[in-house]
């Protein structure tokens, strides 16, 4: 897949602030969209926080049922939310299985969401997208036709039942780190350190990059 190509999010990260200005029907636009492409326009005054959105970086994994199709079902999925952008798509990455070695690779990769939905609600519409694509939540760390993690939040760290932002184990995972590297080597983990200085340690073994 070549995730530059005209019409998809663009594939690279900067740097940015975690609150962005986000569009809000009925008012001034605040980004429209172009062939496809995002385009940030000034945020009027009198918008509030809640009117702002949020970087979210999700972790995007398969081994069942054609991987890569469903991973690149997941980016379309994820753009189709509701006050939601998907902003950066990673390329794709088979990484080995971690956890049960009797299962298939895996189709790893990355997303970058600018998102108005709370942390809660942005997690139950990742596992409405999981539940649609026929996930079924057997074995833990088992073979799955699509995993939907919220690797971040902004810069929140949130811890409750439910719901544990970063996600854990990020900091260990290659198949997280080598993809997030590639389109955002910047990107500051919160609690944890910026993904360059995660991933320059992490063990490459078992992870190609596919595209
Ligand atoms: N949960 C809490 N925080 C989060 C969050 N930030 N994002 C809760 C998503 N879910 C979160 O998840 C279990 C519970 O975690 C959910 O009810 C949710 O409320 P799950 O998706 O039902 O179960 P799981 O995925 O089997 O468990 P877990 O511990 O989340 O596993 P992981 O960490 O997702 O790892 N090997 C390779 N190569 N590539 C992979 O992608 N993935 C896994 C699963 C195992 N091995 C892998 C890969
Ligand atoms: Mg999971």
């Amino acid at each position: 897949m070549n995730s530059q190509s005209s019409g998809q999010p663009r594939s690279g990260a900067t740097a940015r602030p975690s609150r962005r200005p986000r569009n809000v029907p009925g008012v001034v636009a605040a980004a429209a969209r172009v062939a496809g492409r995002a385009i940030q326009r000034p945020l009027p005054e009198f918008m509030t926080r809640d009117e702002r959105s949020v970087s979210a970086w999700v972790g995007i994994g398969s081994n069942l049922d054609d991987p890569e199709r469903q991973v690149r079902r997941a980016f379309v999925a994820l753009a189709e939310l509701p006050d939601t952008e998907l902003r950066v798509q990673s390329p794709l990455y088979r990484t080995a299985p971690m956890g049960p070695p009797d299962q298939p690779d895996y189709i790893n990769a990355v997303a970058e969401l600018d998102t108005g939905l709370e942390a809660d609600a942005l997690l139950a519409q990742l596992q409405a997208i999981e539940k649609r694509a026929g996930r079924l939540r057997e074995t833990r760390w088992g073979p799955r036709v699509l995993d939907l993690d919220l690797l971040t939040y902004g810069r929140e760290c949130i811890s409750r039942p439910g719901l544990k932002v970063p996600h854990p184990g990020i900091a260990e995972r290659n198949f997280v780190l080598l993809p997030l590297l590639s389109v955002a080597p910047d990107l500051e983990i919160p609690g944890l350190g910026p993904v360059r200085q995660l991933a320059a340690g992490i063990d490459r073994e078992g992870v190609v990059r596919l595209e």
